[in-house]
């Protein structure tokens, strides 16, 4: 069965799913952004789980519980620094998608919210991460079986939302 896709505006923290992601750096220890967001509604305990993770390599993921979050999970994952784009950036984001998405169904998670990864302070362009996050969940969702409910693309600007939703529509009409 293919979960519900949703592209909402909102502040991520605040979403009931079973997992939401975090755009986290390598140190794993907080941050600003969406990353700064999420341990200031998790509370302390997660910086102190996240402690014990020893960091996280650039297009990979690492799970924790969610704390005083209303969600179950956090999943960290860090996306690459936009260079220009010929430095591998493209399918450093793909992987992040992937890892998270590996490891939201080894978690038996079966709802899943994500952020626009990299968009933010590393400077991804908004619309080509917007194609990759789509792209890369449908990609996963057609090479596995998953039980996945739902997905949620979360936007935190009217620009990232609109290009989600056009994406949406567009692949919409390919079906
Ligand atoms: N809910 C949903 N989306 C949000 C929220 C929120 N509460 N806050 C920001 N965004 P960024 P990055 C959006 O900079 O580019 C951190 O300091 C934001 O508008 O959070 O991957 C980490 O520690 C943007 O679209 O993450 C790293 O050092 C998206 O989330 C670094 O930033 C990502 O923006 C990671 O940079």
């Amino acid at each position: 069965m293919r979960p519900i896709i949703e592209i909402l505006m909102a502040d991520i923290t605040k979403i009931e799913v079973d997992a939401i992601i975090n755009a986290a750096n390598n140190s794993l220890l907080g941050g600003g952004g969406v990353d700064g967001a999420i341990h200031r509604a998790a509370g302390p305990e997660l910086l102190e789980e996240c402690r014990s993770l020893n960091g996280c390599e650039t297009g990979f993921a690492k799970i924790t519980k969610g704390y005083n979050l209303p969600s179950k999970f956090v999943i960290h994952t860090v996306g690459p620094v936009w260079f220009g784009g010929t430095f591998g950036e493209e399918d450093l984001l793909i992987s992040c998608y992937e890892e998270c998405l590996q490891l939201a169904f080894a978690n038996r998670a079966k709802s899943i919210a994500f952020p626009a990864i990299s968009t933010g302070v590393y400077g991804f362009p908004a619309d080509q991460a917007a194609f990759i996050a789509l792209n890369s969940v449908t990609e996963f969702l057609s090479r596995y079986e998953t039980d996945f409910e739902k997905i949620i693309f979360v936007a935190y600007d009217i620009k990232t939302y609109e290009e989600y939703v056009r994406l949406v529509a567009d692949n919409d009409e390919e079906d």
